[in-house]
């Protein structure tokens, strides 16, 4: 399989995807020109709406079913529409998004649709308790819906420290030290009709084998942004980008609210700044959607989705099926 974009007629970044309906769609960020400046907010990802893509087969010809949510559509949002996510709940399909809400502080919001492909509607506030970047949604086998979510630097999860916004820790402040626990992604449990956390939100812990958190400093392990759940074999794998190292990164645990053994790396550093990429079981293959930046000759805010397949070993560990 040639690692080509699934589509170059429009940037395509951070992709979700699932099987729905018998095919693979995709949410992924519609990125797109601008004249902002970079910085390490991420104010040059300035995406204004989403597009879904859907294929009947992997390698096979990709649908782009235009724009299914934009952020003009949403009372609450300000700018940027960051890292989706979709899955389907009661019966309906609900689109998970990140955006800075009019003073500036990344939400969560929830919008809802029939059909995968959109267009969704939005619920007029965001979710409560809801803050941060990048939701992923995970629906278990008895039902029970999740979402985790978080991201450091422009994500503003290190702002959160106290439980509430404390803006002076925005920008690329975040603990340091071989002896200090990292930043951890969060999790809450959905309501049954997947508009709201059904309590509060909590900590997902990464540990080492000896189930010791990871430390702030361990660059090439810890938690950066882009949470993803998939469940293999009874086995639940959190999945997540390390930032600043670049690396796609996953762990192990026996319960979807954690704690999650360190496991390896998945993907190596990708042409561009950010990593981030979904797993997703498709007739009976495991994939990676993940983005780079080759298209764009490695403008970083300008991103394209890819597809790789993943293989696991007799340990449950996770290796890309071709290793180029
Ligand atoms: O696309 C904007 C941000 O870049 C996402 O929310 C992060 O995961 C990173 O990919």
């Amino acid at each position: 399989m040639a690692h080509e974009p699934l589509v170059t007629h429009i940037y395509t970044a951070d992709p979700s995807a699932h099987a729905f309906e018998g095919k693979i769609y995709v949410y992924p960020s519609h990125d797109r020109e601008t004249d902002i400046q970079f910085n390490d907010n991420g104010d040059q990802y300035d995406m204004v709406d989403y597009h879904v893509l859907s294929l009947e087969e992997i390698g096979g010809k990709v649908t782009d079913h235009g724009v299914a949510l934009k952020a003009d559509d949403v009372p609450w949002v300000s700018k940027q529409l960051w890292a989706p996510d979709a899955a389907f709940i009661n019966g309906k399909y609900h689109l998970y998004f990140p955006a800075r809400d009019k003073e500036g502080i990344f939400r969560i919001g929830v919008a809802v649709s029939d059909k995968p492909e959109g267009p969704f509607t939005p619920d007029p506030e965001p979710i409560q308790g809801s803050y941060s970047i990048d939701p992923a949604s995970f629906v278990d086998d008895d039902g029970q819906a999740y979402l985790y979510f978080g991201g450091i630097w422009g994500g503003q999860l290190q702002c959160w420290s106290t439980g509430k916004f404390e803006d002076s820790q925005s920008g690329p402040h975040e603990p340091k030290g071989t002896d200090v626990p990292a930043l951890l992604p969060r999790v809450g449990k959905l309501s049954p009709d997947g508009h709201q956390f059904a309590a509060g939100v909590q900590e997902v812990q990464i540990v080492d084998d000896a189930g010791k958190l990871l430390v702030a400093d361990d660059h090439d392990g810890r938690f950066f942004e882009a949470a993803w759940m998939h469940k293999y074999k009874g086995k639940y794998y959190f999945s997540y980008s390390t930032g600043d190292t670049h690396y796609i990164a996953y762990a192990v645990g026996d319960n979807p609210l954690g704690p999650f053994t360190y496991g390896g790396r998945i993907l190596e550093p990708v042409v561009g700044w950010t990593t981030h990429h979904s797993i997703v079981e498709f007739k009976g293959k495991w994939y990676l959607f993940y983005h780079d930046s080759s298209l764009s000759k490695g403008a970083s805010h300008l991103r394209s989705v890819k597809v790789r397949e993943i293989v696991y070993d007799e340990d449950g560990k996770i290796a890309l099926a071709e290793k180029q």
